[in-house]
């Protein structure tokens, strides 16, 4: 009878706190993982950085690919100084050069003079990570210029056969990087590959990993490679009919999602830190600077994608001094701008009735949101600071793993000519950095305009970021981003 009262007691509990319900698609606890990385590392390494070329014929010697002082640690170590959360490596590139001793290659390796042929960079990398609690991922390229079956039926076996060795071999990678190219290979023939069974087998022998390409599964290209996502970003894509490569969505379709897309597949953007993927050394001077590398991180988290970043070994195979420089100039930079949170000791105050409590909203917790009960109306939440403080930007988060709603909103802030808006926005996602010109407020006001259901926000952060304004994030006339 006691614990018939008990059960009772946690139902009455469980009803008046109003569940979330999903509005779909949502996301996977793998992309939801996936999702808070944030940025990590690309490595592109192979013979084109011994030939200085981007995209390698396939033909090329395999001694020379010999760097003298290899050491993945020190990538390791530079992309945790970064504040990187892995490390993307090319196991092979186009000119089908395998990293690592494949036995499905002639072109690997084991025929380099480098180690006496005994090395294996993806064995070495995946020990490097490992020890430093990092996670890596590989690029294996379906293109592949060196490879005699390429072009017939018989290349898709082999792909899946290095792909298996990769697969089962090295430990449990957290992503698997499909670019689109594709060629002709050796015997002057395109591929047609078997993307249906490579994904097939992908999943079963790493069921957690994250595939990217253009049209996913898992995560999308986001149709440009200068590291810059649409400032309206839905985590949704439709893919029925569009291929990977050239048949794949319109570029723009790519950098936007689509609204009501049938699939989560969040946008991930890739860029070099130089203007090539792979080392030149007369691309020296030309490496990103910190203030750069900035920009490109809050066009790209801070549209509510992720950023994946390539710096290219050297010759010697480590990274050189300038990009280490860089890197480590521009993770402080990053922790320099979100230091301190100047809506930490704000109230907070809803115009909608909640079963949660509002200041969920400024807990800067993963875990806990705030939810309305009722979607009829504008949503306004206001935040009254302690004092009148300058800011210039807002960070916006809503819960995704309930699936992304909000479709349109704007900050406002009482200035001495009043209620300003100083930001108008579409959506959000996992997380909107909200820039604008310093503005000197004690209210904020959030407006959601519009939402495809309930709003549910997970976080909002306020900051002074030094230096935002000679970043050219917005056209001052129009005031918005992008
Ligand atoms: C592209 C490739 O063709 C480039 O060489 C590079 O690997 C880039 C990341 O993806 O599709």
């Amino acid at each position: 009878m006691k614990y018939g009262w008990i059960v009772f007691c946690l139902i009455l509990i469980q009803v008046s706190a109003q569940q979330p319900q999903s509005f779909p698609p949502v996301p996977t606890a793998e992309q939801l993982a996936w999702h808070e990385k944030e940025f990590y590392l690309f490595i592109h390494f192979g013979p084109n950085t011994f030939t200085n070329k981007e995209w390698g014929e396939g033909n090329e010697d395999p001694n020379i690919f010999n760097p003298t002082a290899l050491d993945c640690n020190q990538w390791v170590k530079i992309a945790k100084l970064a504040g990187a959360k892995g490390i993307i490596l090319t196991a092979k590139h186009h000119d089908g050069f395998c990293l690592w001793p494949s036995k499905y290659s002639e072109h690997t390796v084991r025929e380099s003079k480098w180690m006496n042929g005994k090395g294996d960079v993806v064995k070495m990398l995946s020990d490097a990570c490992k020890k430093a609690g990092l996670d890596m991922g590989v690029y294996i390229s379906p293109w592949d210029r060196n490879h005699p079956k390429y072009g017939t039926d018989e290349y898709n076996d082999v792909y899946l056969k290095t792909m298996k060795e990769l697969l089962t071999q090295y430990g449990k990678f957290f992503e698997l990087w499909w670019d689109g190219a594709n060629g002709e290979g050796p015997n002057g023939k395109k591929q047609v590959y078997d993307f249906r069974r490579f994904e097939d087998s992908a999943f079963h022998w790493q069921p957690q990993l994250i595939i990217f390409s253009d049209i996913g599964p898992s995560i999308r290209w986001c149709g440009n490679e200068r590291g810059i996502i649409n400032a309206t970003n839905w985590n949704l894509l439709d893919t029925a009919g569009f291929k990977r490569g050239e048949g794949g969505p319109p570029g723009d379709t790519l950098n936007r999602g689509n609204v009501n897309g049938k699939h989560w597949i969040p946008a991930e953007a890739d860029v070099s830190i130089r203007p090539g993927w792979f080392y030149h050394a007369e691309q020296d001077s030309k490496v990103k600077t910190p203030e750069t590398l900035f920009s490109l991180y809050l066009r790209s988290v801070g549209n509510g994608g992720n950023l994946l970043l390539n710096v290219p070994p050297d010759r010697r195979g480590l990274f050189h001094a300038t990009d280490s420089a860089a890197l480590v100039g521009f993770r402080k930079l990053r922790e320099d701008a979100f230091k301190t949170n100047l809506l930490a000791k704000a109230t907070i105050t809803t115009n909608q009735a909640s079963t949660y409590p509002a200041k969920n909203l400024l807990d800067e917790k993963n875990e806990t949101f705030w939810m309305s009960k009722q979607s009829n109306k504008e949503l306004v939440i206001t935040i009254q600071l302690p004092k009148v403080t300058a800011m210039n930007a807002i960070v916006l988060e809503e819960m995704i793993a309930f699936g992304q709603r909000i479709q349109s909103f704007t900050i406002e802030a009482n200035t001495n000519q009043g209620m300003q808006t100083i930001f108008e926005g579409t959506t959000i996602g996992r997380k909107k950095i909200a820039c604008f010109p310093l503005v000197t407020t004690g209210t904020i006001q959030i407006r959601i305009k519009q939402s495809k259901d309930v709003p549910i926000i997970r976080n909002i952060m306020g900051y002074q970021i030094t230096g935002l304004e000679k970043l050219g994030l917005w056209n001052t006339a129009a005031n918005k981003v992008n």
